[in-house]
């Protein structure tokens, strides 16, 4: 086909997307590891939620497990992955005296803290999120069994029962829907109304800027991609939020070889954005695709600025590592 002959396709790219400072420091801890320790570097869990990501990392030397058992006895670092990690694995990593590295992000382990805290003043902890979540697992684990109680709905609020109405406090996962988690904090405080929590949630600044960067784009667009992996919990919400902001067909794809061309073949403006875990290559490679069947023009549209920068972990900080 001559470039005469493609259709037009304006594709309207968010801003900010992909990849966020928790991320980004996750995943420079075990380059850095590798590149201080050399290889294998263990690593706790997908180190974030993309398989492009893990698959380049695995190739440079680091070795993925799910738990720490099946890491025989090494001086390797051990790495826990963004999403934080119940208090039970330190300790355990500790007990089979490993070089543990803690890449959880400083945004999740703040949601730990404030669990601490709320615990040790004698408050039950609410913890809004999704059930099963690595996230989720872990800040569950840094109280002791029956101490947090997970709620995911509105529905879940209203069946709660709780050990006293009156000594109360909530928390939540950092990647949520900003619109539901608001329904759902309202309900909790609508039913106890002494509980306490942070001044919204605890969604953290990439998930809520995201969100707002799709929730101007999607009501303009035929189509929308945003580019992550099914496990993402932030880049399902950014699908979910496309479509509840009237965008009809939006889309989770992991790299261009995914795109469903049935639905996205036909189409004149398109919504793009990508996950805090999806890298910028992958949205590069899905423009390069449309480009070959389309006459591309991009717009950015930008919602709000980003500067947020979190330092190594300690082990692997310059004069730590020196
Ligand atoms: C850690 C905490 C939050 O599934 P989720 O969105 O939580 O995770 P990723 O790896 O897709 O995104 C980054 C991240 C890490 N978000
Ligand atoms: Fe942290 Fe939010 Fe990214 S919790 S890892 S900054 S999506």
């Amino acid at each position: 086909m001559s470039v005469a002959e493609k259709p037009p396709l304006s594709v309207l790219i968010c801003a900010p997307r992909g990849f966020c400072a928790g991320v980004v420091r996750a995943i420079d801890a075990v380059e850095k590891a590798l590149a201080i320790y050399g290889p294998p570097v263990y690593v706790r869990h997908e180190i974030v939620h993309n398989k492009y990501v893990v698959e380049s990392l695995r190739q440079k030397g680091a070795i993925f497990v799910d738990e720490l058992d099946e890491i025989p006895p090494t001086n390797a670092p051990v790495i826990f992955s963004a999403h934080g990690v119940p208090k039970a694995v330190p300790e355990d990593a500790l007990r089979r005296n490993f070089f543990a590295i803690d890449a959880t992000c400083p945004l999740v382990t703040k949601v730990h803290r404030e669990a601490e805290v709320h615990h040790r003043r004698g408050r039950h902890v609410v913890l809004v999120g999704h059930a099963g979540h690595p996230e989720v697992v872990g800040t569950m684990g840094q109280l002791p069994e029956g101490a947090i109680s997970l709620v995911e709905t509105v529905a879940d609020v209203a069946a709660f029962t709780p050990p006293d109405a009156n000594a109360l406090a909530y928390v939540t996962q950092t990647t949520l829907s900003v619109d539901d988690t608001r329904e759902i904090v309202e309900a909790l405080k609508a039913r106890f109304p002494t509980i306490v929590g942070p001044h919204k949630e605890d969604i953290c600044y990439a998930t809520t800027n995201r969100q707002e960067a799709v929730k101007r784009v999607a009501p303009q667009v035929d189509a929308m991609i945003v580019v992550g992996s099914p496990n993402s919990s932030n880049s399902q919400r950014l699908r979910e939020v496309a479509e509840r902001a009237g965008c009809a067909a939006a889309r989770l794809v992991l790299r261009a070889e995914d795109i469903d061309w049935t639905i996205f073949g036909n189409i004149r403006r398109l919504g793009l954005t990508a996950g805090a875990s999806a890298p910028e290559v992958l949205v590069e490679e899905i423009i390069d695709a449309f480009a070959e069947r389309y006459e591309v023009t991009v717009e950015t549209v930008s919602t709000a600025d980003e500067s947020v920068f979190f330092p190594l972990p300690r082990e692997l900080r310059k004069e730590a590592a020196e």
